[in-house]
């Protein structure tokens, strides 16, 4: 199923026509450039291009006011001198005669996107529009925004649709005020933002875009903020947040739709948000979207100010939703301290709405930590006003490793190949040397013939991915733990070691825990859905990331009892890492679920859980147990100030 790329040079005409330094960031060029890259990486021609609309006025008033839109209805009219004078009731905005226009089909770019995605025309899809919406609000104009894209998209397609869940992920370095005014006592959408805050030092400077803002009434719960109180956060900032807060919270909630308000500004070079993130960050936070809601993913692009990053951000965007496995990250630090102390702020603020943050540690009475930030970030303020901004400079992200087979399968001769996937016999390119090695080392029982046939199939298929010929592999085999074994051994000596090795087993490991040994016991073992997930997102993606393998080999022993759906979910998360490198080894008696599995590795959404109840309080405390140990060995794990050692 494809990827819909939403787009219309009509969004380019319309531009600042008189001096105002705030807002001549905002030119039709930011849509130009993203769109002809896409056109030379030739990442567009893989899309299903879809033709705009214009957005109806009953489509609008799924949001704004009547008032509000008669009033935008006459800017086209205006003379220079009334648009500029219109203009001045808002806040850091524009008119101009055609925007009105633009306005309408960006919305109508927004509800053309879902509908693509909800009718099954296209599993995802991105919007490139101009204006942005997220910052409009019912009866205002602001921050670069007419209407609100992305909250009209959502409440039309509970609507249309009769969706129960919608989640909306902001990804923007501003916090959408409007998208929040606009669910705020709403539990049927989840509304998530981080944005740069600087303790309300930061535009648009609200008191409400702080982490206590968490929603009224019954929506008390499904607002998160994520403010962010220094600028230059990374990559591993990034993550943090979203393994520690938003992926816990999203899965327990369940989305039947994810909408991203895809802004850019939050990337390298952006003189708004002044962050560090590197484009390819886009790739993995649009990658760990990917498995929610059976993959219906709907980017609409908000900001985005530095016409180098932002059609980069894009690019890996697009091509993530594509299918392409994510890129190296490379090595990754921790969380910075400022980051660590937002991260805690958020799950405290939370821990009363969300099960998975029930065990999140409470933040000290007196707030003292967050004060002695304040009174450093005043020093360094201070420092820094006098000093010239430099700009920054960062690689182009690299070209991204697309191996011509996808996946390719070891299989007893009576299973048939499923479409896509190519069968796997291979020991063409093995020495004989290593051969007979292998028989040596693994024919217990001499005649044991997965050692003369499987076990050379699976080192040539691990041969193969090492040269990006395959993306992924999966074997199915007689003898899990000797496969295991046997490809654990080639990997450690080809891969320097760098395999992340996921063992799913009934049986509890006698090997005490240590860095690179973390045996996880759930109490219902993989029974319990909520322990199993949060166990996956909140300590085996942040080790996975920190680790930064160059293979994932992902076992399944017989009667590990997990659920297909949810060992979907884990091949589908996983394939983040090692550049989509997974090995997945299966008892042969395990053919019910083989299918499923192959599916995920051919880049197709796991389905959607069920809405989580509460885990285990066992697994979680287990988990938490694990996560507070390893701490110091990997940063990642970390979610508060006192975790730094
Ligand atoms: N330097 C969007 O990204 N100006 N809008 C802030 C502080 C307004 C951004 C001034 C920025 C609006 C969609
Ligand atoms: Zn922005």
């Amino acid at each position: 199923m494809g990827t819909a790329l939403i787009y219309d040079d009509e969004m380019t005409n319309y531009k600042l026509l008189w001096v105002d330094s705030i807002c001549n960031i905002e030119v039709p060029e930011r849509l130009t450039v993203c769109y002809e890259a896409l056109m030379r990486t030739g990442l567009a021609d893989r899309c299903v291009s879809i033709p705009v609309r214009e957005a109806t006025d009953a489509d609008i008033l799924l949001v704004h006011s009547e008032e509000y839109l008669e009033a935008v209805k006459k800017t086209p009219y205006m003379t220079l001198a009334e648009l500029m004078e219109f203009t001045l009731q808002y806040g850091d905005v524009y008119f101009h005669p055609n925007i009105y226009h633009c306005a309408k089909l960006a919305a109508g770019a927004a509800l053309q996107l879902v509908d693509s995605v909800m009718t099954g025309a296209v599993r995802t899809g991105m919007a490139l529009v101009r204006p942005p919406g997220h910052h409009s609000m019912r009866s205002a104009a602001n921050g670069f925004c007419v209407f609100n894209n992305v909250a009209i998209a959502a409440r039309y397609a509970r609507q249309k649709y009769g969706l129960e869940r919608v989640l909306i992920v902001d990804w923007d370095i501003h916090h959408g005020q409007g998208v929040q005014y606009c669910f705020e006592d709403d539990p049927s959408v989840l509304y998530f933002s981080w944005h740069r805050y600087e303790h309300q030092k930061f535009w648009p400077n609200l008191r409400e875009s702080d982490y206590d803002t968490v929603g009224k009434e019954k929506g008390a719960g499904f607002n998160i903020n994520v403010p962010w109180n220094r600028v230059g956060m990374r990559n591993s900032d990034y993550l943090s947040v979203f393994f520690h807060i938003l992926l816990p919270v999203a899965y327990e909630f369940c989305p039947d739709l994810v909408l991203v308000c895809a802004g850019f500004d939050s990337a390298i070079g952006d003189p708004e948000g002044e962050m560090c993130a590197s484009p390819d960050i886009f790739a993995h936070l649009t990658h760990l979207l990917m498995n929610l809601a059976g993959g219906k993913l709907c980017a609409v692009l908000e900001g985005g100010y530095n016409l180098t990053s932002l059609p980069q951000s894009v690019c890996q965007t697009v091509q993530t939703l594509l299918g392409d496995p994510a890129p190296p990250l490379g090595s990754l630090e921790g969380p910075c301290r400022s980051a660590l102390e937002s991260l805690h702020c958020v799950r405290s603020a939370h821990k009363p709405y969300w099960s998975c943050l029930k065990y999140a540690a409470d933040l000290p009475a007196s707030e003292s930590s967050s004060k002695h930030d304040k009174l450093a970030e005043e020093t360094k303020d201070k420092a820094e006003k006098e000093t010239v901004k430099e700009e920054k400079v960062w690689p182009e992200p690299q070209k991204r490793v697309c191996p011509p087979v996808r996946a390719a399968l070891i299989l007893p001769d009576n299973v048939t190949c499923p479409a896509g996937c190519q069968r796997f016999s291979s020991t063409e390119g093995l020495d004989p040397a290593t051969i007979s090695k292998l028989r040596e080392k693994f024919s217990k029982d001499g005649e044991n013939n997965s050692s003369l046939t499987t076990l050379p199939s699976l080192v040539a298929l691990v041969d193969k991915m090492e040269n990006h010929e395959i993306y992924s592999g999966l074997a199915l085999v007689q003898d899990v733990s000797m496969a295991m074994t046997c490809t654990v051994q080639h990997a450690a000596a080809l891969f320097q070691r760098k395999t992340l090795l996921v063992q799913f087993s009934g049986n509890i490991s006698d090997k005490p825990i240590g860095k690179y040994h973390v045996p996880v016991c759930l109490k219902k073992g993989c029974g319990d859905v909520s322990g199993f997930m949060h166990a996956v997102l909140s300590l085996l993606l942040p080790l996975g990331y920190e680790y930064d393998p160059n293979l994932v080999l992902l076992v399944r022993m017989p009667g590990c009892g997990i659920w297909d759906s949810v060992w979907q979910q884990l091949t589908g998360l996983l394939q983040g890492l090692a550049q989509g490198h997974t090995l997945i080894l299966m008892q042969e008696e395990e053919k019910p679920c083989f299918v499923p599995t192959v599916s995920c590795l051919l880049g197709n959404a796991a389905p959607s859980l069920a809405s989580l109840c509460a885990p285990l309080p066992e697994d979680t405390e287990e988990v938490e147990k694990l996560r507070y140990h390893l701490q110091t060995d990997w940063k990642l794990l970390q979610t508060t100030v006192s975790d730094l050692h």
